[in-house]
């Protein structure tokens, strides 16, 4: 049962101790970072049931796994165990912690081998809703991946519940393919059908099914709400090749955070999210009562995911039908534009200090692609400006490890995120950032298809 916030802050304080809420009716996994001690994060093989169909897939007990929740300052201490038949390590999207704490095989730390464990542990300064996953190879595109929520030492928005929603699209363990090549064809670098022009896609591949924490359509998680509660959402895309469109049924949405940044509050009917981006938002439960489609449309393809929104002791004949698609997906949709940074990053005035223009193809950035690609040299201190233009048919929502950029709008005060997405057919966007983690991090597409095909550059640089 997901606990009330009330509930949560006394439970915390009380204990000591992360509480892991979950909205699917499972077992809450009552583990999380304390001041003392560590949470063990294991990576082994399970069994997900899909509406009572099991299947195999590997994941870190529950899929998704255990939701992590520390506060600002806190320091995350988790010692993974790899039980899996490969190497493996976990990356904290959109956390920027140094470098050797990043997860990522080879370039931030020798990977975990099979039986091998290893402790990560870091400073989390920055409130915010994120994730965590596997990052070796296409390790994500099974279950292991989680919530991880840093919440604020002081929280400003006021709201009765809150629920994490993770979206995903699931083939593991429904066929005897796996992996990169699976499903492939209709991709940039494959000779299937191209898209129509006007049409907003992020991925080729073939998903039979689409998850909202762990849960197929017929099972879906259900949201409860009092009339005249505020319910706070946080929606991640944890996909590997499906950008989604977001919508309750008699409900709109106010955007508080992207990618867990704070943003001036604005209230519209959908969201789209490509891979890797995230929102929060505020839900006013101000129907009567009823049981109210969450809905969950791929864009660019076939398919369908949902979770409910029940107000509490509605009749459960009230429940909308499976396949019922709210209006609002059609509705107003957030925009970049529409955002404005609540705390811009501090960029010095004048201008950046290193410039790249970067192409966006489905197997390039910046006319290599990776591993036969040279590291994009930065100094530590620049403020470090990207322009990418995407000349290829599918949207790319490119990432960068270690660091939040700000995206440039014409506001002059766009939304500080960790993942944008650059549209199809000569897209660009503008971000900037300040140089002030040095390291290796990876930027890359968080379409692991497109990143296996080379869509992946270093971002390098030392101390001074
Ligand atoms: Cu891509």
């Amino acid at each position: 049962m997901p606990a009330t916030r009330r509930q949560f802050l006394g439970l915390t304080a009380a204990a000591g101790l992360a509480l892991v809420t979950s909205c699917s009716g499972r077992e809450p996994s009552a583990a999380g970072p304390s001041s003392a001690g560590a949470l063990r994060l294991t990576a082994a093989p399970m069994r997900l049931d899909l509406a009572g169909h099991p299947v195999p897939t590997w994941g870190y007990g529950t899929v998704p796994g255990p939701e992590l929740r520390l506060r600002a300052g806190d320091v995350l201490r988790v010692q993974l165990e790899n039980e899996l038949p490969e190497d493996t390590t976990v990356h904290w999207h959109g956390l920027a912690p140094p470098n050797a704490m990043d997860g990522v095989p080879r370039i931030t730390q020798d990977p975990v081998a099979p039986g091998a464990g290893f402790s990560y542990e870091f400073e989390t300064p920055i409130p915010g809703s994120f994730m965590y996953h596997a990052h070796v190879g296409m390790q994500l595109d099974r279950g292991l991946y989680g919530p991880l929520i840093v919440e604020p030492r002081t929280e400003e928005l006021a709201y009765d519940r809150e629920y994490t929603l993770m979206l995903d699209d699931w083939r593991d363990g429904m066929d005897d393919h796996a992996g990169h090549d699976a499903g492939s064809g209709s991709d940039d670098a494959g000779s299937g059908d191209p898209d129509p022009a006007d049409a907003v896609s992020f991925g080729g591949r073939s998903y039979p099914l689409l998850l909202v924490n762990g849960r197929p359509p017929d099972d879906p998680p259900v949201l409860e709400a009092r009339p005249g509660d505020r319910l706070r959402l946080r929606v991640m895309n944890i996909a590997a090749d499906t950008g989604f469109r977001f919508a309750i049924a008699g409900h709109r949405l106010t955007v508080t955070h992207s990618d867990g940044m704070p943003v001036e509050p604005v209230t519209v009917d959908a969201l789209r999210l490509g891979m890797g981006e995230r929102y929060d938002v505020l839900v006013d439960a101000a129907q009567p009562g009823g049981v109210w489609q969450v809905g969950v449309r791929p864009e660019g393809r076939d398919g369908w995911g949902r979770a409910v929104l029940r107000y509490t002791g509605s009749d459960a004949s009230s429940a909308p039908a499976v396949a019922e698609r709210p209006a609002e997906l059609d509705g107003q949709l957030v925009r970049y534009e529409d955002l404005l940074a609540r705390e811009p990053l501090d960029l010095p005035s004048g201008s950046p200090d290193r410039v790249y223009d970067l192409t966006l193809t489905g197997t390039q950035i910046g006319g290599q692609s990776y591993p036969d690609a040279d590291p994009l040299p930065v100094a530590e201190g620049e403020w470090v400006r990207f322009t990418m233009r995407n000349t290829s048919a599918k949207w790319h929502p490119m990432h960068l490890h270690g660091h939040h950029f700000q995206v440039l709008t014409p506001s002059g005060r766009g939304p500080v995120k960790d993942t944008v997405a650059v549209p199809a057919r000569g897209g660009e966007v503008t971000f900037d950032f300040l140089a002030t983690n040095p390291g290796r991090w990876l930027f890359h597409c968080h379409n692991h298809h497109h990143m296996e095909d080379g869509m992946l550059r270093l971002v390098e640089y030392g101390r001074g």
